[in-house]
């Protein structure tokens, strides 16, 4: 059995696609991030970076339990325990990894960004928002060159590159204003394609259920919090780390 930590997220998400694709058996925990659950000394003892997803696979290499943070090591260890969505040889492994490490590097936290800029931050931060913006639509544009080239990100075959890309270009088509109304791939025909064949998928369509489940409870976490729980989860107020007091730094930026 394996436990999934989790919350709606694309993080999340990735893992539960694969987990229902591999159809192993898992149970889900929903980590109140909004309350501050990620902090708990128990779950740092599992997620040292306090973040969601983790999995704990009861039966672990070697039998033992074993925990895994960060969702592309979790892509990487389920795929490696089972033999599927990561190929053999060492050249086809090799391009798969490439795209799945272009999402946990840049495609992910570009996309957090510009999300946590369009839909938390307080209004201005126009440089930030433009720049993420233009990140996001660079990251769009390889994406679809690569996909009007190949059928899936590592090649001829669905690999947990796309299983973990794919979650964050729903996001995208969920909250950025340019593709609007959603979902709207317009301008890109081959990365279209290939969300259309994965959105059909009956265990991508399986862990969107999961996910709205997660949103559920996120949803009423969001109600119940009072803006400092929303300062810790956004990390910013008394909650940010390593900076000056915001009041002593707008002081220095008015000297
Ligand atoms: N690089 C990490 C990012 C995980 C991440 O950003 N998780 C978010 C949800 S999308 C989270 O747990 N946020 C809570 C927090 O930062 O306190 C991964 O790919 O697993």
């Amino acid at each position: 059995m394996i436990d999934l930590y989790g919350m709606c997220s694309p993080n999340v998400t990735k893992v539960t696609i694969l987990l229902e694709e591999l159809a192993l058996p898992y149970r889900t925990h929903a980590v109140n991030v909004v309350a501050g659950d990620q902090y708990q000394p128990a779950f740092l003892g599992m997620s040292p970076n306090n973040k969601v997803p983790v999995i704990v696979d009861d039966e672990g290499p070697e039998g033992a339990p074993h925990t895994v943070f960060e969702s592309g090591a979790i892509l990487l260890y389920l795929a490696r325990k089972t033999g599927r969505f990561l190929p053999e040889s060492p050249a086809a492994r090799s391009v798969v990894e490439q795209w799945l490490i272009l999402q946990v590097a840049s495609i992910g936290p570009m996309f957090g960004q510009l999300s946590h800029f369009l839909r938390f931050a307080p209004p201005g931060n126009d440089y930030a928002r433009e720049r993420y913006a233009s990140e996001v639509q660079r990251l769009f544009k390889v994406l679809e060159t690569r996909l009007a080239a190949s059928p899936f990100l590592g090649g001829a075959d669905y690999s947990i590159a796309d299983i973990a890309t794919f979650p964050w270009i729903r996001t995208a088509l969920g909250y950025f204003p340019w593709f609007q109304p959603s979902p709207s791939l317009a301008r890109y025909a081959a990365l279209d394609r290939w969300y259309a064949t994965i959105a059909a998928r009956p265990a991508a369509q399986r862990a969107l259920q999961v996910e709205e489940r997660f949103l559920a409870l996120d949803i009423e976490a969001f109600r119940a919090a009072d803006a400092d729980a929303i300062d810790r989860f956004c990390g910013r107020g008394q909650h940010r780390v390593g900076l000056p007091p915001a009041s002593a730094d707008a002081e220095t930026r008015s000297q």
